[in-house]
């Protein structure tokens, strides 16, 4: 950095895209989320390959740095296995005191949270909705429109993520398609 100087920034946030030499890019197909969706018989009739979930991130420190924060833009895929939407893998933070913001950009969704004691609950995502995640409860986001959902996250960089929890006891409720509206079940 350079005293007095004014440059441009490292990243651009533009709508739903986020631009940047190091913003770093990760997908998840179907394959990936194996035996999180509840109908087995509907997860074999789609090729395993199908891109569920995009996610960019601005990993500004090494992971792990105290008092960093990290930035990221997930694009959900519109559909369904069966009567459950297309959803992240969702996860407790490894640290799990570690809290989180979420908003939505673009598209319908629910975030699906669930705490400690199991209690699971949702918060319906769109263009402005914002979402705070407070340490110790998990968090997974459902796509339950037509179109592409995208929304930003913002959590610290000594966070991590504790993916197998979820891996094995899943969240206590699901987000289903009932008579057409989505539903925790
Ligand atoms: C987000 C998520 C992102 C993808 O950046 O990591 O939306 O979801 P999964 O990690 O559950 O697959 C976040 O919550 N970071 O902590
Ligand atoms: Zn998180």
């Amino acid at each position: 950095m350079k005293t007095l100087e004014i440059v441009n920034p490292p990243l651009l946030f533009v709508r739903e895209l986020l631009i940047g030499d190091e913003v770093e890019k990760s997908n998840r197909t179907l394959a990936d989320l194996k035996d999180i969706f509840q109908d087995k018989q509907s997860y074999e009739t789609i090729a395993p390959e199908t891109l569920l979930y995009e996610v960019y991130c601005y990993l500004p420190e090494k992971e792990g740095t105290m008092g960093a924060l990290n930035f990221g833009i997930t694009h959900i895929y519109p559909g369904k296995i069966g009567l459950e939407y297309f959803m992240t893998k969702g996860h407790f933070h490894a640290q799990d005191d570690r809290a989180e913001y979420y908003w939505g950009i673009e598209g319908e969704g629910v975030l699906i949270l669930m705490d400690r004691q199991r209690n699971t609950w949702g918060e319906k995502m769109f263009l402005g909705s914002l979402h705070y995640i407070p340490g110790g409860v998990a968090h997974r986001v459902a796509n339950t429109g037509n179109t592409v959902l995208s929304f930003g996250a913002c959590w610290p960089s000594d966070a991590g993520h504790n993916y197998e929890e979820i891996a094995q006891n899943g969240f206590s409720a699901r987000l289903m398609e009932v008579e057409g509206i989505p539903q925790l079940v």
